[in-house]
């Protein structure tokens, strides 16, 4: 059986537990549930009318309790008035498993009879009636996740991070395609903190999409909040991510979209498959890193390290212990699903002497060809097949930027191990793969020229031919001024970015909330359809007028399924870079791109309106354009950012309020009953 050290299996059968009694929440039924775990005592006897009834009544109520939103609070109050009663102690019980919560209170020691009665009445009440029917009434998998601040070593020092549920990556999500998960976040942490589910689209429940300031006010520390997650079309590998600050860094984790029971994979089943997640360690605080840079204005510190799977690997100092290794038998056939989670730079990938196919991408299916290497930029997720064909041995995986501006440019490994091969023989050096160079720009255009879409059963191509709203957004990176020039940004300046030179202000309510309620003064409507300024976007020398961003908190609506085109053309303010961009709430067709300024007359001639990638997140080539179509058929607020993450810090952002339809299943869905407070 392969393994793989740094990622653990996923938890697809959660049970809670609170104080010594577990439960089920996925789906079974009302029966079974109560066969199990609520009346142990009558398991399998006949009840009375009476009782049956009783019981049914019971049930009804805490049905009704466990959907409200106040259910973890009411428990609290139990709690803290059995506390206040000596039943029970404030501490903390630890939980036996990783996902489940750590209760806060113990039974006392004193006074154990009454309170042991009283426990069990409690007990008895909140933890197994409850649970058996909101399994029952939702029907669908509950994961509960803990943000909290754990302890981790790398690069010969320790220091804390943010993880959920101590674990770093974070935990992966197994889902079948089209199913909807719940997942209750409780933030133990010391930093507002916030969840996307990172390419699901949850048609028409933007509430639980997960950007600050966008769709939801943060969970604050000691605060939860229950994320319904609603998969559609998407199969394949996607990742969920904090989206509040640099949480990020250390909160993620993959979301592994099976397909739908019956279905199978649109290429032969893999032995085995291995989730690869790419990430970025600083050995100083990330939140105090951004902090910093965002006060004086400067560049953020560059990251110490890449990791796959938590691990920066062999070339670091003391990090050769803990490198990823993963088993592959001779013959087999692999998946790999990628995950670039990395905060600043766009990432070469690659496995010595062996060559990958791609498969899939951004939770969809690519039409299959071979690389000896990948670009992914952050954002993007890569399903892969690497066939085990070559002599057993010891074969490296190494992953590197490709940057232009600052970067990180040291190399992360992880070690591909033929089970085979006898250990004692094992070559002093692994083969190591060739990479290219950091700024090696064709060799970007020659991977991604070769993305093309695969239409299956499930998911046709479905490109818009017609487009009736165009936009044309120039992305930049900016200056502000700044009192008395005394910023590190050039001249004294703060650095900035842009979206067609309007630098996002992120609110003080998140905008679905205050355009749900129609709440003015929150943001403006008028976000450009195009730079109000037009200059040569990509020309060595900038006009100075461009070089400084407007502030502003604006944003763009699309009418209910209006198709759109979007060429998002990179420009040479303060120096040209690869941006990735990405949409929330929708997954879009690259339909071209290309370099230097977009020829509206000539450009749309090259389109690819056949079968290009549907992605959702597009690298645009640096001083270059990328085009990108999509039907504007999800009613919600979807934030659009690079997702470089010191760019999105200084505002190179904005949303969409896509519409309602005319009927309710075109609409927006009812909040949920328990929103964060701001
Ligand atoms: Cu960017």
């Amino acid at each position: 059986m392969a393994g793989v050290k740094g990622v653990q299996p996923a938890d697809h059968n959660p049970v809670k537990k609170m104080g010594s009694v577990a439960w089920r929440t996925d789906a079974c039924n009302e029966e079974s549930q109560m066969s199990r775990w609520a009346w142990p005592w009558l398991r399998g006897k006949a009840l009375p009318d009476r009782l049956r009834q009783q019981r049914q009544r019971a049930s009804q109520w805490a049905c009704e309790l466990a959907n409200s939103e106040y259910f973890n609070e009411y428990i609290r109050h139990v709690y803290e008035a059995l506390a206040a009663q000596k039943y029970v102690r404030r501490g903390v019980t630890q939980p036996a498993r990783r996902h489940e919560f750590p209760f806060p209170f113990e039974v006392a020691k004193m006074d154990f009879k009454r309170g042991f009665i009283l426990q069990l009445l409690a007990l008895a009440v909140l933890n197994q009636l409850l649970p058996s029917c909101m399994a029952k009434k939702n029907n669908i998998p509950t994961f509960n996740w803990v943000v909290e601040e754990t302890s981790y070593t790398r690069l010969c020092s320790t220091k804390k991070i943010l993880t959920v549920n101590g674990q770093f990556p974070g935990p992966t999500l197994h889902v079948n395609a089209g199913e909807t998960i719940r997942v209750n976040i409780l933030n133990k942490g010391n930093y507002n903190v916030t969840i996307h589910w990172h390419g699901v689209k949850q048609p028409r429940n933007p509430w639980s999409d997960g950007p600050a300031y966008i769709t939801q006010c943060p969970i604050q520390p000691g605060a939860n909040f229950s994320y319904e997650v609603v998969l559609s079309s998407e199969e394949g590998t996607l990742w969920w991510h904090a989206h509040s600050d640099w949480s990020r860094a250390t909160v993620h984790g993959p979301i592994i979209v099976h397909p739908k029971p019956g279905t199978i994979y649109p290429f032969p089943k893999p032995h085995a498959e291995f989730p690869i997640v790419l990430a970025s360690w600083f050995k100083g605080d990330v939140m105090e890193i951004i902090k910093t840079a965002l006060e004086r204005g400067g560049e953020p510190n560059i990251s110490d390290a890449f990791t796959i799977n938590g691990q920066p690997g062999d070339l670091y100092a003391c990090s050769k212990p803990g490198t990823t290794r993963f088993q592959i038998e001779f013959g087999k056939t692999y998946l790999l699903r990628l995950i670039n989670s990395v905060m600043n730079e766009e990432m070469f990938f690659a496995v010595a002497n062996h060559t990958l196919t791609l498969v899939g991408m951004d939770g969809g299916y690519i039409k299959p060809f071979e690389t000896s290497y990948v670009l992914i930029t952050p954002g993007q997720t890569m399903d892969l097949l690497l066939k085990a064909s070559q002599p057993p041995s010891h074969y490296y995986a190494a992953s590197r930027a490709y940057a232009s501006a600052a970067y990180d440019n040291t190399t992360t490994t992880a070690i591909f191990e033929y089970t085979a091969h006898n250990n004692s023989s094992a070559p002093s050096t692994p083969f190591f793969p060739s990479l290219p160079n950091y700024t090696d720009t064709d060799a970007v255009t020659a991977f991604t020229a070769k993305l093309r879409g695969l239409p299956t059963a499930a998911r046709a191509i479905d490109v818009p031919k017609h487009v009736d709203t165009r936009l044309f957004i120039a992305i930049a990176v900016n200056t502000l001024p700044c009192a008395n020039s005394s910023c590190d940004g050039p001249n004294g300046s703060r650095l900035a970015a842009s979206l067609n030179n309007m630098s996002f202000v992120e609110p003080s309510i998140d905008l679905l909330l205050a355009y749900y309620r129609g709440m003015n003064g929150v943001y403006k409507s008028n976000f450009p359809r195009e730079p109000l300024l037009k200059y040569n976007y990509t020309a060595d020398q900038m006009p100075d007028n461009v070089v400084t961003a407007n502030p502003a908190t604006k944003v763009r609506v699309l009418k209910y399924n209006a198709s759109v085109e979007i060429v998002f053309q990179g420009t040479n303010v303060l120096g040209g870079e690869n941006h990735p961009m990405h949409l929330h709430g929708y997954s879009f067709y690259v339909v071209g791109s290309g370099f230097g300024n977009f020829d509206s007359q000539t450009d749309p001639d090259s389109y690819n309106l056949v079968d290009p990638p549907e992605l959702n997140t597009v690298g645009v080539p640096t001083n270059g354009w990328a085009a990108i179509r999509f039907r504007a058929d999800n009613p919600g607020v979807w934030f659009m950012h690079c997702h470089l993450e010191r760019h999105t810090s200084w505002g190179m952002d904005t949303a969409f309020i896509v519409t309602n339809g005319k009927t309710s299943s075109s609409s927006i869905r009812r909040p949920p009953q328990y929103l964060n407070p701001c």
